[in-house]
């Protein structure tokens, strides 16, 4: 495999917080073999997570994903490595956690709760365009870094 040092955006959502997995990600990521360069427990604005998921404006669940965002603190974090966003996105699992692979983060760790916006403990990002931008919007003091 061709060389390709990336970095990745990481939260653990407020459900994964609350229910006390924040050390359960990070171990998956790092037994992984990815090593997790900057990390703090933050509670954004409603703005910061507006942007961050300006692709979904528009659709039914953005408003509810919003809220849910908001509703506790989240841990940012950015991991390091060879074809880390690729990686990450397979360790995570699919979306809909009912049918996320047994052994991914939300197939083990997120179940469907009847809510109007999906609950999936973890995101990462899904490029490296969308990386950059991300870790621009939750790290904006590493700019230059
Ligand atoms: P992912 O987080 O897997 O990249 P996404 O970017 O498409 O998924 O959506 C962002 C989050 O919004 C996702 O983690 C859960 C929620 N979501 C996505 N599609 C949804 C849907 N059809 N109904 C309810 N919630 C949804
Ligand atoms: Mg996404």
């Amino acid at each position: 495999m061709a060389v390709s040092i990336e970095r990745t955006l990481i939260l653990v959502k407020p459900d994964g917080v609350r229910r006390a997995l924040v050390g359960e990600v990070i171990r998956r990521v790092e037994t992984k073999g990815y090593q997790i360069s900057a990390l703090k427990m933050i509670q954004p604005t409603r703005d910061l997570f507006a942007v961050h998921y300006a692709e979904h404006d528009g659709k039914p669940f953005f408003e509810p994903l919003l809220e849910f965002m908001l509703s506790g603190p989240i841990v940012a974090m950015i991991a390091e490595g060879n074809r880390v966003i690729e990686g990450f996105r397979k360790l995570a699992g699919t979306t809909d956690p009912t049918t996320a692979e047994p052994g991914t983060i939300r197939g083990d760790l997120a179940r469907d709760q009847g809510t109007k916006v999906v609950q999936n403990i973890v995101h990462g990002s899904d490029s490296v365009e969308s990386a950059n931008r991300e870790i621009a919007i939750f790290f904006p003091e590493l700019k230059g870094n």
